[in-house]
């Protein structure tokens, strides 16, 4: 048996209850398995592979909490601390029901690669719980950060481990955090990126993500000699990165027709208007469904169906495994050109691999998505210089990390014989990286 069927069947036995990491690992595996093959008897020798697979420290821990009735709550708290072979632990919390260790597993495994790829310092990092923001009052909010932080604390640190956003942490959160964590330690230190502007955040990190997506979704446009004037864009998820990728595109001249939540999709042949996004998921934190109130001529329909739509370009930008096979065999159907993950792995391994199959132009969330933790990076140096940069050079410099991204993962795929396969490219431009650097610290 190879190497890497080895690894994987061992890690298949080891963690059956835990789907999303087996999906993340077995996507990277067959990936680097042409670097692997070439090196086999040496990585099989620094058993590289089962420390790649097998996260440095995983912290789990009891999250008590009042709510505003006077009731305890307890809640599950986790920190997977997966690879620090080229820098500290760096991604970001998620707060929603369905997180448990797999699904927290999965993200701090993408995280590695993806934050090789941004050519910055940082290692692997990711974590979160499964409380559930939705229908909380802040200061219930509040108390289950404070409570999540007060066990957090003795784990993370500005040159240890920094964590920020993620589905259901977003600035109000951090803000909460970042108090608790101050308040316990004393420090005011960057210990998470994704700060409110008045205390370490950088410019743009809130755009980040979303900006990020559409200037590789650009340059990927560009290599096709196209562009997204005129372009019709299909884009899921309300939320962060959904909100600032449809800001980026309809810049650049595209026309957003969709976004959505868990509950349903609005579709809006003229236009999705911002503004009115904006006012219901920012300010007021409700349903994409408002959006109909507002915006009569647009239509709402009840559960998935965003990809069904007509469009050029498909950007899912809400959770994993949204974007089923079905899903992009309509894409295809529907001549769509091109798709960029906003998300991390929101398309199955099945439609990923029809993309592949199919020649359709297809970038992993690891390279596509990871203009967020690229300008969180740049936050970091910006607290460490005690400077801050402004909007406009921040943003310059996550264009110019996306478009190096696209070179590194297109080069990469040229390299193996794999042209215009990113998830090949994205996969093993990431891995060389960590793993020079796993073995040039010897066995750790
Ligand atoms: P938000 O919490 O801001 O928004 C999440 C959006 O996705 C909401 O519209 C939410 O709908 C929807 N969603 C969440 N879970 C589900 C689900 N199970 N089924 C259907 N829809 C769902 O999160 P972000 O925008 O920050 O994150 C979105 C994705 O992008 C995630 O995969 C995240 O890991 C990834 N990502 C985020 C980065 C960041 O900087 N924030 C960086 C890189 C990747 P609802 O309100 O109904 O829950
Ligand atoms: O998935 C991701 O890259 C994030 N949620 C952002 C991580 C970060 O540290 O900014």
């Amino acid at each position: 048996m190879s190497y890497v069927d080895e690894v994987m069947a061992k890690v298949e036995k080891t963690y059956p209850a835990e789907p999303e990491f087996l999906q993340a690992v077995r996507e990277v595996l067959d990936s680097i398995r042409v670097v692997v093959d070439a090196n086999e008897e040496k990585y099989r020798r620094d058993a590289l592979l089962e420390r790649l697979v097998e996260p440095e420290r995983i912290i789990s821990f009891r999250v008590p909490w009042v709510d505003d009735k006077g009731q305890v709550q307890v809640n599950h708290g986790f920190r997977v601390q997966f690879s620090s072979a080229i820098g500290p632990y760096k991604g970001g919390l998620r707060f929603h029901p369905s997180v448990y260790q797999g699904i927290i597993k999965f993200l701090g495994f993408e995280q590695i690669f993806k934050n090789s790829l941004t050519g910055l310092p940082i290692g692997g990092g990711k974590g979160g719980s499964d409380f559930d923001p939705k229908g909380k009052s802040d200061r219930e909010v509040m108390a289950f950060c404070q409570a999540f932080m007060t066990e957090l604390y003795k784990y993370v640190g500005a040159d240890v481990d920094v964590p920020a956003g993620d589905i259901g942490v977003g600035g109000r959160e951090i803000g909460y955090l970042y108090g608790q964590y101050k308040k316990i330690t004393g420090l005011y230190e960057g210990v998470l990126t994704g700060k409110g502007l008045t205390f370490g955040g950088s410019l743009a990190r809130t755009q980040a993500t979303g900006y990020g997506l559409v200037y590789i979704v650009e340059e990927m446009l560009k290599h096709m000699g196209q562009t997204l004037e005129g372009k019709k864009v299909a884009v899921s998820g309300a939320g962060n990165v959904a909100t600032y990728a449809v800001e980026k595109a309809q810049q650049l001249g595209a026309t957003v027709i969709s976004m959505s939540d868990s509950n349903g999709f609005i579709y809006d042949p003229d236009g999705i208007k911002l503004d009115v996004v904006k006012e219901i998921k920012e300010v007021r934190r409700g349903r994409i469904k408002e959006y109909v109130d507002k915006v009569p001529t647009a239509t709402y329909t009840e559960g998935k169906g965003v990809f069904k739509l007509p469009c050029d370009i498909a950007l899912p930008c809400a959770t994993q495994n949204e974007l089923d096979l079905e899903d992009a065999k309509a894409l295809k159907a529907n001549g769509c050109i091109l798709v960029a993950e906003g998300a991390n792995m929101p398309s199955t391994r099945e439609a990923t691999d029809f993309f592949l199959e199919n020649g359709m132009p297809f970038m992993p969330g690891k390279a596509s998505n990871a203009g967020g933790v690229a300008t969180s990076a740049l936050e970091m140096t910006q607290n460490s210089m005690r400077l801050s940069w402004t909007f406009e050079e921040v943003d310059a410099k996550l264009k110019d990390i996306m478009v190096g991204i696209y070179a590194k993962v297109a080069g990469a795929a040229e390299k193996y014989g794999m042209a215009g396969n990113f998830v090949a490219g994205a996969n093993i431009a990431g891995f060389e990286k960590v793993v020079e650097a796993m073995q040039a610290q010897g066995i750790v």
